[in-house]
């Protein structure tokens, strides 16, 4: 803990981050709160605050830079040169709690009493027993939104968590571990977690609620133990919340293009347009040596084999061009294998396409066409490449 000032080198460092935009109604609360309470009864953390400020004119500085003159060396407070968004508050108030203030562990929280303090120590204590970043969730067990809040809104934040959600992470398993994409307070493990995320334009891709959308994916993909609490989120003390469509969207396109940043899903994405081409070349190889031949069976078996030719080229010097056959040995192996899995996407089509169009009737034959190739095909060709063909080296 705090002596006058003075740090205890044998305590880990929290710092909890606050930005600010008129929040002179309730920031002292919360400081004395921290300050008074909640520091000096943790076990092994010291825990200071840093203010983030967006030139309030409402003098939540001036408020702060009081309290910090009381609290020497436990609150500490950023003035922006001029207002940047919360992203933008965060990434300055980030920066100083790694660089400055040589923080153990951060801690993002709200100027508006909607974080109650008393939860700082249950986020540290999570971080005690071995979790890297944990998450106060409004949708697990225990949780809930504030009290009265109206339907149109709380609907907002679930419709809006869910697509987040989806567009984030589906269909990993991290879809259904995270249920609260939107939250403002968790706690994430500075060394190898907080020091890696993108703190920096144009890494960073919004400095306003968009930020909390990059640094959840950039901390889950860096393989962070993820750990929920249940938050009972409270009503605003004081002040204007800064919420707006303009938020919806931001955190929308900042989740398409997080999502584009992933490797698995460029990957994917390179799979699908490559799948496509294959079934262009299916179809005009099928139409051009039918009309040369007039035979069915070679039309349909040379169209095919071309369709699985361009299918295994552009999937080897593209999808998985890191992990590609530059040999000409190995090409033919692959290439093998590749006819070989091909063989067992024919049979996937062979046997649930009559069945299932037998069972519904010939009109849905289309649609249980789509059904096989998206649900099954699709899937199945996407596990052969990546476990059989493409396999990643040991
Ligand atoms: N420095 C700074 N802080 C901001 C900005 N926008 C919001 N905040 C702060 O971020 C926290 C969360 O914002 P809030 O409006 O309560 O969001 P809501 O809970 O979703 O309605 C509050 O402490 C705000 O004062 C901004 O542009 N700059
Ligand atoms: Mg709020």
């Amino acid at each position: 803990m705090y002596r006058n000032g003075q740090k205890d080198p044998g305590m880990k460092k929290a710092v909890v981050v606050i930005p600010t935009y008129n929040e002179a109604g309730s920031i002292n609360a919360i400081i004395d709160e921290i300050v008074g309470k909640i520091s000096p009864a943790m076990d092994g953390w010291e825990v200071s605050i840093l203010v983030v400020d967006g030139r309030s004119p409402d003098g939540t500085a001036d408020i702060v830079k009081k309290s910090a003159a009381r609290h020497p060396g436990l609150v500490h407070l950023i003035e922006e040169q001029v207002r940047g968004g919360i992203g933008a508050a965060y990434r300055l108030g980030f920066k100083h709690a790694i660089d400055g203030l040589g923080a153990d562990a951060i801690i993002e929280f709200d100027g508006d009493l909607q974080h109650p303090p008393s939860y700082i120590p249950l986020l540290l204590g999570k971080l005690d027993s071995g979790f890297d970043y944990v998450v106060a969730s409004r949708n697990i067990k225990g949780g809930s939104e504030p009290a009265g809040r109206g339907i149109f809104r709380t609907m907002l934040t679930s419709i809006g968590g869910l697509a987040a959600r989806f567009l984030l992470f589906f269909p990993s398993a991290d879809f259904w571990k995270v249920t609260d994409p939107t939250t403002g307070l968790k706690a994430t493990r500075v060394a190898g977690f907080a020091d890696r995320l993108s703190l920096d334009m144009p890494d960073l891709k919004s400095t306003g609620f968009g930020y909390k959308i990059q640094w959840l994916a950039e901390t889950i993909r860096m393989g962070a133990k993820y750990g929920e609490i249940p938050l009972k989120f409270e009503n605003r003390q004081a002040g204007q919340s800064k919420f707006s469509t303009g938020v919806i969207v931001d955190i929308l396109r900042t989740c398409i293009a997080v999502r584009l940043s992933d490797p698995w899903t460029r990957r994917f994405a390179k799979y699908a347009i490559v799948g496509f081409a294959g079934y262009v070349v299916n179809a005009v190889f099928l139409h051009a040596i039918y009309s040369a031949s007039g035979s069915e069976i070679l039309s349909w078996t040379l169209s095919t084999e071309a369709a699985i030719l361009s299918n295994f080229t552009f999937n080897n010097i593209w999808t998985f061009g890191d992990r590609r056959f530059n040999r000409l040995g190995s090409w033919l192996t692959g290439l093998a294998r590749f006819n070989v899995s091909s063989l067992g996407a024919l049979a996937i089509s062979g046997i649930f396409g009559p069945v299932l169009t037998t069972a519904f009737g010939g009109s849905y034959r289309q649609i249980v066409l789509a059904f096989v190739v998206v649900f099954l095909v699709v899937p199945y060709n996407w596990f052969m490449y990546n476990r059989l063909i493409w396999k990643r080296p040991e």
